[in-house]
């Protein structure tokens, strides 16, 4: 081969290459960018109810922000919770053990901050990882190489923040605040050599749903449709749906909750039918966040609150219990949704972050809440129940390339999987003694893979705030088994395709005994795979009984 043609060759080969290199197309960019493991971005609401997610019903309010995440991936129509409240959840998603295994029984026992949470195996897989918002454990997050948590419930108004280098208060509304901590971390604080794993976790809509000032003001003239429930009287149930306390008539306090002023409920002498033991950081729900705000906050605050308080002293002395129980889930639907708007506004600014940044291509986003919640259904506010509207918890997941945008999934899939997906996602082993199933399969469409038929959930604190007793049970999709302790011993079933409200115990019904008897069987079953038993059940009651 003359040295003429090698020259040739070389400078021929040169300008393919010059070609191919001009010639990249942005889908070649975004193969490479999906070759590198995915980014993750967990957003968690607390106590969001998937009744006020426009993606599962536009009944209350639309969402156009969260449901684009459904629409451009996947809606789980099924998922729950293993225990609805707020820092046992958590403690699961961290885990990915069920509550008798972690410890973490009920909101008030520490942490055992010794166990392996899936942040760590993150961190030590050479993930940059963070945590902003809250987290509500008392103690601060392992596995993060960076975090701004609230302490506690942490405060709406002017809120102050735990970080890794002291304590901060930053002057504004927590929902935008956490929002502004989190995009200034992706842009500012990111490894950019690094793949990301973000918790990004609101306070709201947590009690006493208190709203920013523009969308108090707004929401504060709405009128929202009421659940069919609402006056429900409980019969045909246990003892447990009788005695709890979280019903808005009875338990939702007109100044803690529904913004009457103290010098009203004073002028108007006992308007109070019932006054439980105040549990709000040892201050009302209207005096502590209505407290922290500035006069700027105020003066938008003000007008609003003094047209409720003047229609309440007008009204309220000819009202019957109907017309308060009705008024008291208007005013509860106007706070928590304005809540839940402004919480949707802000994760549409996060997506925005992400398109412009160019992260949205290959970043996991999940959108979900800590546990659901009721919106007036059976007469209640908060969670705790295995009921289906505390019971199961919004869940979204935005996967480009992996989930095919639009999918809705109706397979029983738990908090107690989380982790267990994202370390598949990121390709992390995750450890054997994780409970959960990774969601992995069920992403990417390959339903065949998925066999869980049953769900376990287990539910401890008792006596305590709203008085739901403890119980635990199985949960398919046709039917619920629950099992309330403690001081009753009682069984209920529901067939959730027949009665979808649950408001029929039939666990007596004859019709119902062959399915009865093998639910219990098939109850026995799912507690000795978890590891659940009576040993544990008492061992718990004894630490409770001795912490409380
Ligand atoms: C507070 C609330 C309760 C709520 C618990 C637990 N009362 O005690 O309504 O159930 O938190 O919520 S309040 O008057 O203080 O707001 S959780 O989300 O943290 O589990
Ligand atoms: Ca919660």
């Amino acid at each position: 081969m003359s040295k003429n043609i090698r020259i040739l060759d070389f400078l021929l080969f040169s300008i393919l290459i010059l070609v191919l290199v001009s010639n990249k197309k942005p889908e070649d960019e975004g193969k490479k960018e999906r070759a590198k493991r995915p980014n993750i971005l967990f957003i968690m609401s607390d106590d969001h109810a998937y009744q006020a997610i426009s993606a599962y019903s536009d009944k209350l309010i639309k969402t156009p922000n969260i449901d684009r995440i459904a629409r451009e991936g996947i809606l789980f129509t099924n998922a729950c919770v293993t225990n609805s409240i707020c820092a046992p959840s958590r403690a699961t998603i961290l885990t990915g053990k069920h509550t008798h295994i972690n410890g973490k029984i009920d909101n008030k026992m520490p942490f055992d901050t010794t166990q392996v949470t899936f942040p760590q195996l993150f961190q030590n897989a050479g993930y940059q990882t963070a945590m902003y918002g809250k987290l509500h454990f008392g103690n601060n997050p392992k596995g993060v190489d960076d975090f701004m948590i609230l302490p506690g419930q942490g405060n709406y108004i002017n809120p102050e923040f735990i970080t890794p280098t002291g304590d901060t208060t930053i002057t504004g509304y927590v929902t935008d605040i956490i929002t502004d901590l989190t995009i200034h971390w992706l842009d500012k604080k990111r490894d950019r050599e690094k793949p990301f794993m973000m918790m990004y976790l609101h306070k709201a809509p947590h009690r006493p749903w208190w709203p920013s000032p523009e969308k108090f003001r707004a929401f504060a003239q709405k009128t929202f449709p009421e659940p069919e429930s609402l006056f429900d009287d409980y019969s045909n149930r246990g003892t447990s749906a009788r005695t709890a306390e979280m019903n808005l008539l009875r338990h939702m306090k007109y100044g803690h909750d529904s913004k009457i002023r103290p010098e009203t409920i004073q002028e108007m002498g006992r308007v109070e039918p019932y006054v439980p033991p105040m549990n709000w950081n040892g201050i009302d729900g209207f005096t502590g966040p209505y407290g922290r705000a500035n006069e700027q906050q105020k003066a938008v605050y003000d007008p609003v609150i003094d047209s409720i308080n003047t229609w309440f002293k007008a009204n309220w002395p000819t009202m019957n219990d109907k017309q308060k129980m009705k008024w008291k889930y208007q005013r509860y639907m106007q706070d928590y949704l304005a809540c839940i708007s402004s919480v949707d506004d802000n994760v549409g600014r996060v997506l925005d972050y992400l398109d412009e940044s160019g992260l949205a291509e290959n970043t996991i986003v999940v959108y979900t809440s800590d546990q659901g919640f009721y919106l007036g259904e059976h007469g209640w506010f908060d969670k705790r129940f295995i009921y289906d509207e505390s019971f199961k918890t919004p869940l979204l997941i935005r996967w480009p390339h992996e989930i095919t945008p639009g999918t809705t999934n109706d397979e029983m899939v738990q908090n107690l999987d989380f982790a267990q997906t994202f370390l598949e996602a990121a390709q992390i082993k995750a450890p054997g003694d994780m409970q959960g199933e990774s969601l992995v399969p069920l992403l990417r469409g390959d339903t065949e893979q998925w066999n869980r038929d049953a769900v376990y959930y287990h539910y401890y604190e008792y006596p305590s705030v709203h008085m739901v007793k403890r119980h635990y049970g199985i949960v398919t999709k046709e039917y619920k088994l629950v099992h309330f302790y403690y001081d009753v011993d009682e069984w209920e079933l529901y067939d959730r395709i027949k009665d979808p409200q649950e408001m029929t115990n039939v666990y007596n019904d004859p019709s119902y005994a062959a399915t009865v008897t093998e639910l219990h069987r098939k109850l026995d079953e799912l507690r000795a795979a978890y590891k659940d038993s009576a040993a544990l059940d008492k061992k718990y009651i004894d630490l409770y009984e001795s912490s409380h």
